[in-house]
């Protein structure tokens, strides 16, 4: 059952179904510590990495990042516009617009997204006027929504076995490579986010690196927060997701087609892997192909390691009326939810 409320936790009436035990070694063993489970953090992220994404490269040694522009804007932010580069005379090459609020003079919390594509946030100035920077860029810039490997990221690194996902998530990471550096950025404070396929990225690029304090998944359905097991009627499957978009995943998951039984993860394992980070998976009730229902049960099952590490206040799965989109509601969820985490203010 799924509360139809939009309020930042929902009762856990689902039963857990079908999800491996997060606890459980491969050896059939049991984590009985958290200083265990972080000893088998790097083994979780090795079977996802193997199976389901590929492998992601190192960051690139001559990364450079040059201020293209910088403008006022009327509400008294300050748009930049930043190229970032890397790879053999600068050959991968993406920007970052970010809009850097007004009079503030300690650094601020980052909102970053890689939706540039799909028109991003919505409210601008209202993250401006909450205190948060926000950065955008265009995760096609690094790889494109399509099929084939002779653009973008992928010639730099010709011996991965990445699909888009992997790339995107890296993408993520060079952005944070770049806003960490930024006098006007609170380092210890940097949320990222993004919808569908681009939610997809940000629950990987939020599982795999640290200095990411708070992810937030929007409706990213299969191959993000919700579960190969356990479908619920009306979601997208792992058969159909491959028959469309094999190449954002390695190309051996086919393998695990009528058999996601046998992967020995799901997806509570990536969202687990964001523990004790900060995690707020938004859903639309309205959007079943990206599996509300399902994603409460892979939210139920992640939210015991949360807890084991003491952490249960740090994830959340937020429900809103309407379908798949990520509109201001699911950004003020995250407003809500970040001014919370990261500065101990009550949800409304
Ligand atoms: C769909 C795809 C979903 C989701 C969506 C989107 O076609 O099946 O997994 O990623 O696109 O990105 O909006």
């Amino acid at each position: 059952m799924i509360a139809k409320t939009p309020s930042m936790e929902i009762d856990p009436l689902t039963v857990v179904a079908e999800l491996p035990d997060p606890f459980l070694r491969p050896d059939g063993t049991r984590i009985a510590t958290p200083s265990e489970w972080e000893a088998c953090r790097a083994s979780i992220q090795s079977a996802l990495l193997r199976d389901e994404y590929g492998h992601i490269p190192p960051p690139p040694e001559n990364l450079s990042a040059a201020e293209i522009a910088s403008d006022p804007l009327s509400y008294g932010a300050t748009e930049k516009r930043i190229r970032i580069t890397c790879g053999p005379g600068g050959a991968v090459q993406f920007h970052l617009h970010v809009i850097v609020p007004g009079g503030h003079s300690e650094p601020m919390p980052v909102l970053l997204v890689g939706d540039r594509c799909w028109g991003a946030a919505p409210i601008p100035q209202e993250i401006a006027a909450r205190g948060y920077v926000l950065a955008e860029f265009d995760r096609t810039e690094i790889a494109p929504d399509a099929p084939g490997r002779d653009v973008g990221v992928y010639p730099l690194y010709p011996d991965h076995d990445w699909g888009a996902m992997g790339a995107w998530a890296w993408g993520y990471h060079r952005a944070v490579d770049y806003l960490v550096t930024q006098p006007y950025v609170d380092a210890s404070r940097i949320a990222v986010t993004g919808h569908s396929r681009g939610g997809k990225a940000t629950l990987l690029a939020g599982a795999l690196d640290e200095r990411i304090a708070l992810a937030a998944p929007n409706n990213s359905g299969c191959g993000g927060a919700a579960p190969y097991r356990a479908k619920s009627a009306g979601a997208e499957t792992l058969e159909i997701i491959l028959r469309v978009f094999p190449y954002w995943f390695q190309a051996q998951l086919p393998a695990f087609i009528g058999r996601e039984d046998q992967l020995p993860f799901d997806q509570h394992s990536l969202l687990a892997l964001v523990a004790p980070r900060a995690l707020l998976i938004t859903n639309a009730l309205g959007d079943l192909w990206a599996d509300p229902e399902g994603t409460h049960q892979t939210y139920l099952a992640a939210r015991e390691v949360f807890e084991f590490f003491g952490a249960g206040g740090r994830i959340a799965n937020h429900y809103r009326e309407g379908k798949h989109a990520h509109n201001a509601d699911d950004w003020r969820a995250l407003l809500d939810f970040a001014d919370h985490q990261f500065f101990g203010k009550d949800v409304p």
